[in-house]
């Protein structure tokens, strides 16, 4: 239900747009404003006014869009133009993934399977445009993998047969078209993959979590409307080259979303899913960031619950997380925030080498985010869900002092290589490459333990990089900017974000991140997967690499 100030000020909206007037977008603010005296407030839907958050959150169950669909066979998956209505009671052209299992049918249903199943799919292109699906954070054949030389055209289809050898965890799939993953996935590809196995069931049993009531899949979206309530996607050439922000909060596709919780412990597990925001999170009541503890990061369980009150998440990374609920009395609202942080954006002396030239006396940075159509500045605090404390019977969780092993990948002997990120001709590189389709940047050999130093130049933004196929062990962060080395409480300057298996890592301007990768596997053959950052702007754009693991 929308409040009357809001119902006030969709009226007064409406009205300016039927007059023929600027869209809502421009309302109020434009992003000179923002820099002149600070952010704007209260525009619909505003993210940082928390009175604004009156939507009951969509929760995945049953059928139905967001469904839970326990795979129990072949799936026919239908990837579609349509529309759904993500602000309230407005239509918006959206892509889904559509599919039926006994009967039932699911919009980019959340799949759930148990680790070492057989999961066959295809993929008919029911898009004008080409299509393919990466199951991200999966161990795959390469061919099953979806890199964009994988892409089908419209009407083709893709048949994926795998097993997943991955253990329990948060995955997920989205598209990764050839130069079209950012639109496409902005405009909906995306869901959860969640991988089930015993350790996943022991925290569940023992927390008394129940999926789509206790055990909560978040996925977390940035986004922008235009004057109708329809996403808007047009990025010009700045916000192609550092990545769209939106300026509304989607969490499971809700805009300012509200749950009602009992003072209990919750399992969140948080995914990224925008295309180029990264969050500080934190759960705030009034001003005080509470306690949560991770349980799991990108591949799983970590071996032990963490105690935190803030961790960072990049986009394409998750961050399993219990909140305890009952550190509100009811009646009393908690918000998951991203509080505020240097975005680091081309910081630094301006008109430098790799700067732009003509543009001394403003930083780079500064240039860019006063070009960006986004009225939510990144590193701004705002509020991303509220959680309404109720009545109900206090339950204190008896969580488990050990979750799961991960074992150390064994690191002695092991190949050192250097991953450089950097920037040139307006877009960023690796190791000086810009994504060719058949340009395959370095050989790894199968079954080789592989050391990863990548580094971010001290003049550059955030990277967040992904690999496919493998998943790493992070093993140190070198040279990182205050605001990170203030949470490396797990040595070697890790951050809770960094524990356990991962396959996505933010690297921030002048750090250098040491990762191990473990290129086992028993596929037959050469197998070429992709490298890339997971800002989506940043992988269409080229800053990704072909490595091919040799036989
Ligand atoms: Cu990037």
């Amino acid at each position: 239900m929308l409040k009357r100030r809001q119902l006030f000020q969709f009226a007064g909206v409406a009205a300016v747009a039927a007059a023929g007037g600027a869209a809502w977008m421009y309302y109020g603010s434009p992003r000179s404003e923002a820099l002149a005296g600070g952010p704007f407030r209260h525009y619909p839907f505003d993210p940082v006014a928390a009175d604004n958050f009156q939507q009951k959150l969509f929760i995945p169950v049953g059928s139905g869009p967001f469904g839970v669909l326990d795979v129990a066979g072949p799936l026919k998956i239908r990837a579609t133009a349509a529309s759904f209505p993500l602000l309230p009671g407005r239509e918006s052209p959206f892509l889904l993934y559509q599919t039926e299992q006994a009967g039932k049918a699911y919009q980019n249903p959340i799949l759930r399977i148990e680790s070492g199943a057989r999961f066959t799919a295809s993929l008919d292109n029911a898009l004008q445009e080409p299509t393919i699906i990466h199951w991200h954070g999966l161990h795959t054949p390469a061919a099953m993998d979806g890199h964009p030389a994988s892409t089908i055209g419209p009407g083709g289809r893709y048949a994926y047969d795998f097993k997943v050898n991955n253990r329990g965890g948060t995955y997920w799939y989205h598209t990764h078209a050839h130069e079209l993953t950012a639109e496409q996935a902005y405009h909906g590809l995306a869901s959860f993959f969640l991988v089930d196995d015993d350790d996943q069931r022991r925290v569940s049993k023992a927390l008394d979590l129940q999926l789509g009531v206790t055990d909560l899949p978040l996925v977390i979206q940035d986004k922008q409307f235009d004057a109708q309530g329809k996403l808007l996607y047009k990025p010009g050439a700045h916000e192609a080259m550092m990545g769209w922000l939106g300026d509304i909060m989607l969490a499971n596709l809700t805009p300012n979303a509200v749950q009602a919780v009992t003072p209990r412990t919750y399992r969140l597990r948080l995914l990224n899913g925008s295309n180029a925001r990264i969050y500080r999170l934190a759960f705030v009541r009034g001003n005080k960031a509470l306690d949560f503890t991770v349980i799991g990061t990108d591949g799983g369980l970590i071996e032990r619950p963490e105690t935190v009150s803030e961790a960072f998440l990049a986009p394409g990374e998750r961050l399993d997380v219990l909140f305890d609920a009952g550190q509100a009395r009811p009646g009393e609202d908690i918000f998951l925030r991203s509080l505020t942080f240097d975005a680091m954006e081309n910081e630094g002396p301006a008109a430098g080498p790799g700067g732009m030239p003509g543009m001394s006396g403003m930083g780079m940075g500064q240039m860019m985010a006063s070009m960006s159509s986004s009225r939510l500045p990144l590193g701004l605090e705002f509020n991303i869900l509220k959680l309404s404390v109720t009545a109900g019977e206090r339950v204190v969780a008896k969580l488990p002092a050990t979750l799961s092993q991960v074992k150390p990948i064994p690191t002695e002997g092991a190949t050192q290589r250097k991953i450089e990120l950097s920037m040139g001709q307006m877009r960023f590189l690796i190791n000086g490459y810009t994504f060719r389709m058949d340009e395959i940047a370095f050989d790894v050999k199968r079954g080789a333990v592989e050391i990863w130093s990548i580094s971010n130049p001290a003049l550059g933004m955030p990277h967040p990089m992904h690999i496919h196929g493998f998943s790493f062990q992070v093993l140190e962060r070198i040279g990182s900017p205050p605001q990170i080395a203030a949470m490396a409480r797990f040595g070697q300057g890790r951050t809770v974000s960094d524990l356990g298996w991962k396959d996505t890592v933010l690297v921030w301007p002048g750090e250098t991140v040491r990762v191990a990768i473990d290129f086992a596997h028993d596929y037959p053959g050469d197998q070429t997967y992709v490298f890339h950052c997971h800002n989506l702007e940043h992988e269409d754009g080229g800053m990704m690499i072909n490595f091919r693991v040799k036989a």
